[in-house]
């Protein structure tokens, strides 16, 4: 008869869970933030910046052309489509820098965060038979990998609608508040602010437009922290023009979600 070996055992059932948090991490000192207004690439420096010309059908740059407050701003545009993507390649226009904090030396931020970012966009969206165009403005993930498993993206549709996608889980969209009225103004300077908590058991995200509720829906599946996000161009493969620009990013721990 073979010993029973509990540590074995014990370590088999951990290494599933090995990559989620199951207990918060605990905040030292004082509440951590991230701010930029794109007024230099060093305000990213070690992390993942999109190449330019990627996929020779976008590209992206600080301008100063157009900006919000400062000198520059950060503008995207797409100038050819991409192949379509499939299960095993996505294919998605891509121009931004990341923000990392797992690469950071205090590491991912711990939620609730509050995420505020000035946007200018021109794109002119439209259903399509297979995949209606869509834009994101947002894409945060618990995960510290380059793999970013669980995300949750704060995206336009062709209705003009600013939603939160990927919530309650990964690949659903079921919201508690969904806005069918107040569309997204192109061609103008506007405010999104998203709160987001990755409470595993009770988290949730809102999004506002210009200071009013447009999205609401509980979030599961992501574990406390914010490791990972990136803001100004991500679309799908079958658009071929439209263009973005990022001012003002502030991204900041939280206790509470705010008051307008
Ligand atoms: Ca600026």
């Amino acid at each position: 008869m073979k010993p029973f070996k509990p540590l074995f055992y014990l370590l088999i059932f951990m290494m599933p869970l090995s990559s989620c948090l199951l207990f918060p991490p605990q905040r030292t000192g004082a509440l951590r933030s991230f701010t930029t207004s794109f007024e230099s690439e060093a305000d990213f420096s070690g992390f993942y910046i999109v190449p330019q010309n990627y996929m020779n059908s976008s590209n992206h740059e600080l301008t100063n052309s157009l900006v919000h407050s400062g000198t520059y701003s950060h503008h995207a545009w797409i100038y050819a489509a991409n192949p379509p993507s499939d299960v095993f390649t996505n294919n998605n226009h891509r121009g931004y820098p990341t923000v990392q904090f797992n690469k950071t030396a205090q590491g991912p931020l711990i939620t609730p965060c509050l995420i505020t970012l000035w946007v200018y966009l021109t794109m002119n969206l439209q259903p399509r038979s297979g995949e209606d165009d869509w834009f994101s403005f947002a894409t945060f993930t618990d995960d510290s990998s380059d793999s970013w498993n669980r995300t949750v993206l704060v995206n336009l549709n062709y209705q003009g609608h600013v939603h939160l996608m990927h919530v309650p889980f990964q690949g659903q969209q079921t919201h508690l508040f969904q806005t069918s009225s107040i569309t997204f103004p192109m061609n103008q300077w506007v405010k999104l602010t998203i709160y987001l908590d990755l409470n595993p058991d009770r988290g949730y995200a809102k999004v506002w437009q210009d200071g009013q509720l447009v999205s609401h829906a509980e979030v599961r599946g992501a574990y406390w922290q914010l490791a990972q996000a990136h803001f100004g161009l991500y679309a799908p493969p079958q658009m071929t023009s439209g263009e973005v620009y990022n001012d003002d990013l502030v991204i900041v721990e939280v206790d509470n979600e705010p008051v307008f």
